[in-house]
């Protein structure tokens, strides 16, 4: 199967990376440069209207929304190595659950942080972080509960929510958010970056 992934270093996109790497499938990635508006070019629009990363392409056929993304890739592997294996259907519906916290309340939260011009159309931008910064910490004091509690978001099992989680803070962490008060979180991090399907996908996203 075709797949074609469009990504840009340091995005979101790099969840998915870390996915294709963890299933080991085959994937052509297409990096777009984000700081010079490329995700929003003619060209670019043509492929995937939202003018978003991630986008993945199967068989010409276009897939947004990482949750989305991620479940798809998941089902395309036998033996679901995304996330702890269920038949149960109200605990697919967890997971999926979780993805679009991630995707849909933590990641606009990192956003209003790291870019909060996005969120205003005053030029200060103090009030949009400094309202950023307070749902960050509502967030990540759920995690940091969570993670006192065991290795990974879902105990003793990594699975690729670990990762967008810590795409979350991570990125929070870029844009100047203290993550001092949150041990079991850089606690995490190290646990997730010694994974080998991290270092490939960095190694991806630092080549070109
Ligand atoms: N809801 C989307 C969010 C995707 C998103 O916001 N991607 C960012 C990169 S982290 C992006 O493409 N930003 C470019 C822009 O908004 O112009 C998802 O979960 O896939």
């Amino acid at each position: 199967m075709a797949l074609t992934l469009f990504y840009a270093p340091g995005a979101c996109s790099g969840v998915t990376i870390n996915a294709i790497q963890e299933l080991g499938l085959e994937c052509d990635f297409k990096r777009i440069n984000l700081a010079s508006g490329e995700q929003k070019s003619p060209e670019y629009l043509q492929i995937n209207p939202f003018g978003k990363v991630p986008a993945l392409v199967i068989e010409g056929k276009l897939l947004t929304e990482n949750p989305a993304i991620l479940l798809y890739l998941n089902s395309l592997v036998p033996g679901s190595k995304l996330l702890p294996e269920t038949e149960d259907e109200y605990q697919k519906c967890v997971y999926a659950s979780d993805l679009m916290w991630f995707s849909s309340t933590v990641h606009p939260s990192v956003r209003h942080v790291c870019m909060p011009a996005y969120y205003t159309v005053s030029k200060d931008v103090c009030d949009v972080v400094a309202s950023g910064r307070n749902m960050l910490t509502s967030h990540f004091e759920k995690a940091e509960k969570r993670l006192k509690a065991s290795n990974w978001w879902y105990g003793e099992q990594w699975s690729i929510v670990d990762v967008y989680l810590h795409w979350c803070y991570t990125r929070a962490l870029r844009g100047g958010f203290s993550l001092d008060d949150f041990p079991a979180l850089l606690a995490h991090q190290k646990r997730v970056e010694s994974k080998p399907s991290f270092q490939r996908r960095l190694a991806i996203e630092q080549s070109q």
